[in-house]
């Protein structure tokens, strides 16, 4: 496939249908002599921790080359631009601005503007500054004040450039991946960790919320959430049950608060040493209203039950993208279905979609067509949930450009522009090519 289309009567074909392209800081930026280290500059420097053993110092060189890279966006014919801020880079030691971190910032965002793009502006993409780690990081409840503090300064610093704010990106990979499983910084493992760093995290997320809705009511505020839908091996009651227990464990643990202002009810059924620890009031912070939701879908996963443990995840079925993950489109819409069923939404976001494919760059070019059948498949998935009622606002394909992918270092790219990063070239992928081509039929027909 070449190109990617949809049925001309679209709802997704309207000019007020926002599509974009996202990175985040660490991921992208580099320039780590110019701010303080965070928990991945810590992780990276652990032995064996990322594949390739490399690490963000400088990664796609976006902290010079950001002025060439907003053009890049602008020339992809974009309608908005995800990116997030490093906490590290924009407050110090002693919890006050770092002017410089800041100005940085608003040079892109002030960029954006003249470029009539708007800004998605996520706060916490991973990023913890290490000396908060070091007195407990997402396992220390004040963190979550902390958090609450820099946004209060950050969102004041960024007066109106901004035009939607997400809280946190994906919180379920900060406290499972690491503080559960310790795949990610900081690599704590232990099963009594994840809840409560989880518990946190949302915390913060509901004290920002409050501090937003304070200094800048006039933006879309919400969060972004990751969701792996799960699925049953079988039609036993068993496997069903397992799959269930997975999903309240890895997807409804992170909504549910947000719109219930409660945790799912598997709360009762884990050890009280896994329990967060939840103060009272937490739950109703947690429950702040949302302007959005941003949902980022890559996969399914498949479990069966099992006597030792609440549930076995199966190896990815094929087709599989070089991550390994299973590309399976039909699960994003039955998930924004399911999840428009269950809770009281605001309008959503897709703010990650993509795929990490084996690109070659051959003869000044990189034909990713698999990419491409990728973006296609699963914009007609979301095409397909708007027929069913939901209503979702703008997509976002991650990643503009392929970056630092946290513990795969940069073995795996996620890019619609390829990075040579010996000399830090861009090049636009086929991939990119489609999805420029596919905005701007939409903008012809308006
Ligand atoms: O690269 C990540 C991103 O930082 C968060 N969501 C998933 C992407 C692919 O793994």
């Amino acid at each position: 496939m070449t190109k990617i289309s949809l049925p001309v009567n679209s709802p997704m074909l309207s000019a007020d249908f926002t599509y974009g392209v996202a990175t985040a800081s660490f991921q992208i930026e580099g320039g780590a002599e110019h701010r303080l280290a965070s928990i991945w500059d810590r992780f990276c420097a652990t032995e064996g921790k990322i594949a390739d053993g490399s690490n963000g110092e400088v990664a796609c060189d976006h902290f010079n080359l950001w002025r060439q890279d907003i053009e890049l966006i602008e020339s992809l014919g974009v309608d908005a631009y995800r990116l997030s801020i490093s906490w590290p880079r924009v407050i110090t030691r002693e919890g006050t601005l770092n002017q410089a971190g800041v100005d940085f910032y608003l040079g892109i965002l002030d960029d954006l503007e003249r470029k009539n793009i708007k800004a998605f502006v996520t706060l916490y993409h991973w990023d913890l500054p290490q000396h908060l780690e070091d007195n407990g990081g997402w396992l220390n409840r004040e963190t979550a004040y902390l958090f609450r503090d820099y946004v209060d300064l950050i969102t004041k610093a960024f007066g109106d450039r901004v035009y939607a704010y997400a809280t946190l990106n994906e919180p379920f990979c900060s406290a499972y991946l690491g503080y559960e499983v310790g795949v990610h910084a900081p690599g704590i493992v232990g099963k009594e960790y994840g809840k409560k760093a989880a518990h946190h995290l949302l915390l913060a997320h509901g004290l920002a919320m409050q501090v937003l809705a304070k200094n800048s009511p006039d933006t879309l505020n919400g969060i972004v959430l990751n969701f792996t839908p799960c699925y049953p091996a079988s039609n036993s009651s068993e496997d069903k049950g397992a799959a269930h227990f997975a999903d309240d464990y890895f997807n409804q643990w992170y909504i549910k608060p947000l719109f219930d202002g409660e945790y799912p009810e598997i709360l009762s059924q884990l050890p009280k040493a896994h329990h967060p620890d939840i103060h009272q009031g937490d739950m109703a912070i947690i429950a702040q209203p949302m302007d959005f939701l941003g949902v980022n879908y890559y996969t399914r996963a498949i479990y069966r039950a099992d006597k030792q443990q609440d549930f076995v995840e199966l190896p990815a079925l094929e087709p599989r993208t070089d991550i390994g993950w299973e590309i399976y489109p039909k699960a994003l819409t039955k998930l924004l279905v399911s999840l428009n069923e269950k809770y009281s939404l605001p309008p959503l976001y897709i703010t990650e979609n993509g795929a990490a494919m084996a690109d070659e760059l051959k003869d000044g070019s990189v034909n990713d067509l698999d990419r491409i059948d990728y973006y296609q498949s699963h914009l007609s998935a979301v095409h397909d949930a708007i027929g069913q009622g939901v209503d979702i606002r703008g997509y976002f394909a991650w990643s503009l450009m392929d970056n630092f992918e946290w513990a795969e270092g940069y073995l795996k790219r996620f890019g619609i522009v390829y990075v040579d990063y010996a000399s830090q070239q861009r090049t636009v992928k086929a991939s990119g090519n489609a999805y420029k081509n596919f905005i701007s039929s939409r903008v012809a027909k308006k």
